[in-house]
């Protein structure tokens, strides 16, 4: 019988859905797609789940700023969210909306059967809550009875008291202490457990689970007047997106993989996950996840990344510039997993063209390079076993060693030491190839059985590196696979099955392409900069009901502007063109040459006036027939007026022919 395949099962937050994802949010969800395709290539079975957080005063409140309703506002915010993750190539297997209906099921069904286990001492009772509420904000502002300023609009909050349910948290500290003592893998890292068992020692509060004065949330049962507390219900989603409110006992799917082996998460949010989530599921009488995973922040200008400090990057422009894999490497290398760490651009482009550019791809096209002009393409006999020594030797030893050891360091999620320990491995071969020389011995055919030893060490271990660095890199890596002429998916291969000397020689290669073009620092970021000024205008009103009103013109990206090419062209003649009132033939140089334009400009400009005169042309139009002549690009005019007169655009200082516009 073939041995059960092991599962594994992990989380990123879901995310408010009030707005569109940025780098902190795609940080946590590229972390887990690294966990999720390293799983795979150990053997595991992954599920892996992500998802929007959809209830709350917050989305309420941006809907309302926005004159729609919350449904609208988060319909229209979880395709941003979804477009992003398809962009990144994130291969989660689940997707969870709180504002599904299998959601409202699942969250109404924990806590039934919370109320069912209660008998007297009930985990959920119905209390009074006292606090500081703003109603201009809908917010609850504080817990205590002290005077206290909205933090939105900062007018003084009112006391209010309302009937809330309430979960007997207080009566969870001795059993939480307990879990804490007995698995300290549940929280990690271990700084952060300190962290959580101080608060816990602390001693615990009741909790406030349902509010009165919100109206965007779930149903209480029964009750229809009170909501979920937004975390009760968001924790939840962990358990709907497999299944749990199906049935009796939940689908096959919430049996086979509850609990959770992993949720990862950003620090400021440990005590919800760490805290409250056990203690519901233990009044639940439900299996605990295996362990929680507090991260540190990405710092943007020295503050924590966020939508609310107006400091954010966005994953867009640079995917579109760089690639995926480049943002992957950078936020993986750069930030010690579990650390705040800093994201800039800058620090961004120099690991992509120190480590990507210059290292590992630079590295496999100089050796399929090499294998090409002198084993016609085909992977060289090694050096047989007793014989290899030296530097061939320390190479080979340096890679089987480090197969090892980043195995380990992926699995404790010590992501820069694993990419480290691969680098070590690509500036070795980097610096065996300066030693060997193999370019010099290509030239003296006695050398022949000593090249074909070095670049097959080389390339074996080449193969080694990109099977490596494939859960971080998984584009890259597997085209780099493709060219050392391996067949399949490099996400098939089992890590641990890695070893070397599986290359076959006379396995036949493909030509070298390289895969990290080097950037110039500068320009790039330039060009990622100004997409996302345009990312951060704000959205094009929706297109009016009624077509009386013409819709605005849709916004387009930068990419989509300099698409169109347009040069400073002297006319060197024009005349009309016979039949046609309106049209004149132009001769324009552009710089490069001398282009044949047919301009509808012959109500308003004589041809002789024309000549010597400056205009913009669109050059890189296809070419067409105006009444019968053909027109190779189009000179730029103001319309003016409900005639639409033209009104051709020009310069007022001096400007050489063919400059670009831009
Ligand atoms: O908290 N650095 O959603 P959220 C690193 N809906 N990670 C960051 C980050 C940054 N600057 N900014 C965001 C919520 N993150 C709740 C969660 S879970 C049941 C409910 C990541 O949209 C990080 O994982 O505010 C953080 O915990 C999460 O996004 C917060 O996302």
């Amino acid at each position: 019988m073939a041995p059960t395949q092991s599962k594994f099962y992990l989380t990123t937050p879901i995310y408010y859905a009030n707005s569109r994802p940025h780098v902190g949010s795609a940080y946590t969800t590229i972390v887990c797609d690294a966990i999720a395709r390293y799983k795979r290539m150990r053997g595991y079975d992954v599920v892996y789940l992500t998802g929007t957080d959809e209830h709350g005063v917050n989305i309420e409140r941006a809907a309302e700023k926005l004159g729609i309703t919350p449904q609208e506002l988060v319909d229209r915010n979880v395709p941003l969210f979804l477009e992003l993750w398809k962009l990144l190539d994130i291969r989660y297997t689940h997707f969870v909306r709180t504002t599904s209906v299998e959601h409202a099921g699942s969250v109404q069904k924990l806590v039934r059967r919370t109320l069912r286990r209660a008998g007297k001492n009930g985990f959920i009772y119905k209390g009074r809550y006292e606090g500081r509420y703003c109603i201009h904000d809908n917010l609850y502002v504080s817990d205590s009875s002290e005077p206290a300023d909205c933090p939105t609009c900062g007018r003084p909050a009112e006391l209010i008291s309302e009937e809330n349910y309430f979960f007997r948290l207080s009566m969870f500290q001795e059993k939480l202490l307990q879990l804490y003592r007995e698995k300290p893998e549940f929280v990690q890292p271990d700084f952060r457990r300190n962290e959580v068992v101080s608060f816990v020692e602390s001693g615990l509060r009741d909790l406030s689970i349902s509010r009165k004065a919100i109206k965007w949330g779930i149903p209480w049962p029964d009750d229809p007047e009170h909501v979920f507390y937004v975390w009760y219900d968001a924790l939840t989603s962990y358990m709907t997106g497999i299944g749990f409110g199906e049935g009796e006992h939940g689908s096959a799917e919430y049996q086979k993989y509850w609990p959770a082996d992993l949720h990862m998460i950003g620090k400021e949010i440990i005590r919800f996950h760490a805290v409250y989530w056990p203690a519901f599921l233990m009044a639940a009488d439900l299996p605990l996840p295996k362990q929680v995973f507090a991260h540190g922040w990405l710092l943007f200008q020295q503050e924590k990344m966020s939508k609310s400090r107006g400091n954010v990057a966005y994953a867009e422009p640079i995917v579109r510039v760089l690639g995926n894999d480049a943002l992957r490497y950078y936020l993986l290398r750069d930030v010690v997993f579990g650390q705040d760490g800093n994201f800039s651009h800058d620090a961004l482009i120099t690991r992509y063209n120190a480590d990507l550019a210059n290292g590992l791809g630079n590295l496999a096209s100089r050796i399929l390079a090499m294998i090409g002009q002198s084993f016609a393409g085909q992977v060289p006999s090694p050096e047989p076993r007793e014989k290899l020594s030296g530097p061939d030797y320390e190479v080979k030893l340096l890679a089987q060693s480090q197969i090892g050891s980043v195995i380990e360091m992926y699995g404790t999620m010590e992501f820069a030491g694993a990419l480290e320990g691969i680098w070590s491995v690509i500036g070795a071969v980097d610096k065996y190839l300066v030693e060997t020389q193999p370019w010099k011995l290509a030239e003296d055919a006695s050398q022949r059985e000593r090249l074909s030893a070095i670049l097959y060490t080389a390339t074996e271990a080449l193969r080694i590196v990109t099977a490596l660095a494939h859960p971080v890199l998984p584009e890259a890596t597997q085209k780099i696979w493709a060219q050392l002429g391996q067949s399949g998916k490099l996400a098939n291969v089992r890590l641990d099955q890695l070893a070397w000397g599986q290359l076959r020689p006379g396995t036949k290669v493909q030509k070298a392409e390289a895969v990290f073009p080097r950037v110039e620092k500068t320009e790039t970021v330039e060009r990622i900069r100004a997409m996302e000024e345009q990312m951060n205008q704000p959205p094009a009103p929706p297109a009016p009901a009624a077509a009386a009103t013409p819709a605005a013109p849709a916004r387009i990206g930068i990419e989509d502007f300099t698409r169109v090419e347009m040069r400073v062209g002297e006319i060197k003649s024009a005349e009309r063109v016979a039949g046609a009132d309106k049209l004149l033939k132009v001769m324009v140089d552009i710089g490069e040459e001398v282009r044949q334009v047919v301009a509808g400009i012959a109500t308003v400009y004589k041809p002789e006036d024309l000549v010597g005169r400056k205009v913009i042309v669109v050059v890189n139009l296809q070419p067409r027939k105006l009444r019968g002549v053909e027109s190779n690009g189009m000179i730029v005019a103001a319309s003016v007026g409900p005639e639409g007169t033209p009104v051709l655009a020009g310069f007022l200082e001096a400007v050489p022919v063919g400059a670009r516009l831009k």
